[in-house]
Formats: structure tokens, C-alpha cells, sequence
């Protein structure tokens, strides 16, 4: 990720006020219960600027009228810590993953030391210091400050002179458009979601439990070299998959049901979303066929629109009013006016170090983007619940599907369960 970190570095300079310092921090594993923790995962702007995945760090970037500068602050070693724990990150390996100079590495406890020298008049490399604090100000709900104020609690009480502004506006613009190391992460994602995927299809006839199907997935993607899951599997069967986020995944499979899978692997933090349904007695009825070649008539239709210049407005637009008449035809529904009652979701969303992804939903797409196109149809009366999701990219010219390679026809999809 060197290039991209450093592309992405500059990019995000160049977006931010001059006279302004931003502070990021890796994050850490949070707590659990007595000596246990949940797994480490990276903040996802941090890694996203540095392509370092380890934990505590702090990325410092300073930009003054001309010029600017990166600092990346380390763990120290010590005996204690290799021993029992493995080798922190050190500087050489951090500055080949990162680019970040080797001169520009410090350790933690440098730190505060560098941030007052920033903002000492007298000493500050860049002769003015800066006015402004930009920070992952992300908030989890409205009644939650943002981490970012406790993690540089210091810094943000001693300088009440910065003016704080959020460095997720210039990440979010930034984060939409993907670098070729990032699609090269993404296909691979989606690739080792397929493998899961065909580990289910092989052996879904004989199992009999959601449960089953989940680590059938999770033993294919993990052989596959997965780093784990993007988001907690849905494996929904029967009317369970009508619910949207089920994910109890603990339900005997109805012989005759459909099975609803909305999952994807990670991979290098990037994030496959797929989801796929197939009917668990490896044929389908002449009812949930109906249900499901309108689910992907509209799936396909919707992908075939996606082209730099169009907005996110018109595919909901245009998948909504497609779903609609499919359901009035279907007899789901009296009239089109009522298709909330069967489709109660939007048709897709961003997609990259995040699942659902940061990005600004009014700008109309363009090329370097990649999102997903997910219709689905709920049917709660007749225990059917249909979602057919792809990955996509925007193109110069129109649209990639990237997860064109995993079988979403009826008759590839009995084929694949004989
Ligand atoms: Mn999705």
C-alpha cells in the first residue's frame, strides 16, 4: 500500500487548510472482560493514509503556507514486550509499508515534546504555527464525543487557540475514489467471497441448520487466506431473510425455503458485500423463481445504469419503480404506491475499508468509485426473502462488475447444487 498511502497522503494535504495540523490515531483492541480483549482493527482513516495496520500509532501531519510534513509515532520495543506479546512495528519495516520518511519516525512517548514545539512561536519548523486541529471527529450516536477528543485529550486542553475541524470531510471525498492497490484489494476480497460461497453451494443439500451454512463459509474464506469477515454473516432462511440485519443464523432450514446470504470476506481491511439466494433443495419453486428472476431482472438492470454522471437518487428512483411493477405483476402488491411493503431499503451504498462505506451520497458517481447494487424483495406472508448484491466499479466509460464471476442465474445456481 506504499504508493497508495503516499498518493493519499498528499491528496489529503492538498485538501485540508494551510496552518493546520491533523492528528490521527490507529485505535486499539478494546477491552472484553478481565485479561481478554476484542481483536485489534485498525481505524480505518489512519490506515487508509499510512497502510500500517498495527495498533496505538499516531499519524501527525503539518502543513504550514509552503510546505508540509508527516510524522509517525511509534511503540518502543522492550524485552518484556517482544517476549510475551511479538515485536512491535519498528521504524524501517513502518517507513517501507508507508513511505513515511525514517527521519520523521519518533516513538510515543516523543510525542507531546513535538506537538509543543509545533506550537511553540519561537521554534516551530514552519515559522507560524498552526490555527487549526483537524480530527476524526466521528460520532457514533449524537449523545457519544468523538474518541479522538479523549485519545489527544492533552493537546486539545492545552491549545484551546486550535480551531477543531473534522478530517473526515477531506477523507470522505477522498475515500470514495479508489487507487489501483485498493482495487486490487477489493477483487481479492470478493474472490476469497466467492470461494466461501461455492463451499456453501457444495455442501448446502446437506446441511440442515443456518449455523452450518455460516461456517461452511467461514471454512471456505479462511482456507482461501481471508483476514476474517467483512461484517457479521447473514445466513437467513425462509421468512427469516426477510428481516434485513437477522443475523441469529441458528434456524433449521425449511426443506423447501429459499436461504437468504449476505456476507463478505475482508481482506487487507478492504471489504467484500455480497449477498445471494438460493433455494435449499437445490431446485426452485415456480413461485420463488417468479420472485427471484424479478429480483435479478433489477439487480442487472441497475448495474447496467451505473456510469459517471449518474446520481444515487435516479438508480433509487429506477430500481424502486422496477421493483414496483414486478411486485404489482407478482401480485406482492395492489399497486406500485405500496411497494414499501415488500422492498424497505435502499438500493446500495459505498464500499471499501468500510462496509458501508464513507463517501458524500449527493455527488453524482464517478470513474474510481466502487458501490453496491442490492435489490431485494421481502415477501413475510409467504416466508420469501430475496437480495441478489454486487460489487461494482465506475468506469470512464460506464460500469465493472466485479463480482460478475459468482453465479447469480437460476440455472447456474441448480447446476452449482446437483
Ligand atoms: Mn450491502
Amino acid at each position: 500500500m506504499k504508493k497508495h498511502a503516499m498518493d493519499a497522503r498528499q491528496a489529503y494535504l492538498d485538501r485540508v487548510e494551510p496552518h493546520s495540523i491533523t492528528l490521527l490515531h490507529a485505535g486499539e483492541a478494546p477491552h472484553k472482560s478481565l485479561d481478554q480483549y476484542y481483536h485489534f482493527s485498525v481505524n480505518r482513516n489512519f490506515f487508509y493514509l499510512t497502510g500500517l495496520d498495527a495498533p496505538k500509532l499516531i499519524l501527525m501531519l503539518v502543513k504550514g503556507e509552503k510546505k508540509h510534513q508527516t510524522y509517525l509515532f511509534l511503540e518502543r520495543n522492550t524485552d518484556f514486550i517482544i517476549k510475551w506479546e511479538g515485536a512491535r512495528l519498528e521504524k524501517e519495516e513502518a517507513h517501507q509499508q508507508s513511505g513515511i520518511e525514517l527521519k520523521d519516525m519518533r516513538y510515543l512517548d516523543e510525542f507531546e515534546a513535538l506537538f509543543n514545539q509545533m506550537m511553540n512561536y519561537a521554534r516551530s519548523p514552519f515559522g507560524t504555527v498552526p490555527k487549526t486541529l483537524y480530527l476524526d471527529l466521528y460520532h457514533v450516536n449524537a449523545n457519544t464525543k468523538p474518541k479522538a477528543l479523549s485519545t489527544f485529550q492533552t493537546v486539545v486542553a492545552h491549545y484551546p487557540e486550535l480551531t477543531q475541524k473534522n478530517a473526515n470531510e477531506a477523507l470522505a471525498y477522498l475515500r470514495m475514489f479508489k487507487s489501483p492497490e485498493e482495487l486490487d484489494r477489493l477483487k481479492e476480497a470478493i474472490a476469497i467471497t466467492q470461494a466461501g460461497l461455492d463451499q456453501v453451494l457444495s455442501t448446502l443439500r446437506s446441511r440442515d441448520n443456518e449455523h452450518q451454512i455460516e461456517a461452511e463459509f467461514n471454512y471456505g474464506i479462511t482456507l482461501a487466506g481471508a483476514q476474517g469477515n467483512a461484517f457479521d454473516t447473514i445466513a437467513a432462511s425462509g421468512a427469516n431473510a426477510t428481516v434485513l440485519h437477522y443475523h441469529h443464523n441458528n434456524q433449521p432450514l425449511p426443506k423447501d425455503g429459499l436461504l437468504l446470504l449476505d456476507l463478505g470476506a475482508s481482506k487487507e481491511n478492504y471489504a467484500a458485500d455480497i449477498s445471494r439466494t438460493y433455494p435449499i433443495s437445490g431446485v426452485f419453486t415456480d413461485r420463488q423463481k417468479a420472485i427471484y428472476e424479478a429480483v435479478l431482472d433489477v439487480n442487472k438492470r441497475t448495474i447496467e445504469r451505473v456510469k459517471p454522471g449518474v446520481t444515487w437518487a435516479e438508480l433509487n428512483a429506477f430500481a424502486k419503480e422496477a421493483l414496483a411493477q414486478h411486485a404489482v405483476a407478482l401480485k406482492l402488491i395492489d399497486k406500485e404506491e405500496d411497494i414499501l411493503e415488500v422492498y424497505y431499503h435502499s438500493i446500495g451504498h459505498f464500499l471499501g475499508l468500510d462496509v458501508h462505506d464513507v463517501g458524500l451520497y449527493h455527488l453524482p458517481l464517478q470513474a474510481g468509485m466502487v458501490l453496491t447494487i442490492e435489490p431485494g424483495l421481502y415477501v413475510s406472508k409467504e416466508g420469501i426473502g430475496i437480495r441478489i448484491e454486487d460489487d461494482v466499479l465506475v468506469t470512464e466509460t460506464g460500469v465493472e462488475n466485479l463480482s460478475r464471476n459468482l453465479i447469480k442465474d437460476v440455472a447456474d445456481i441448480e447446476k452449482a447444487l446437483q
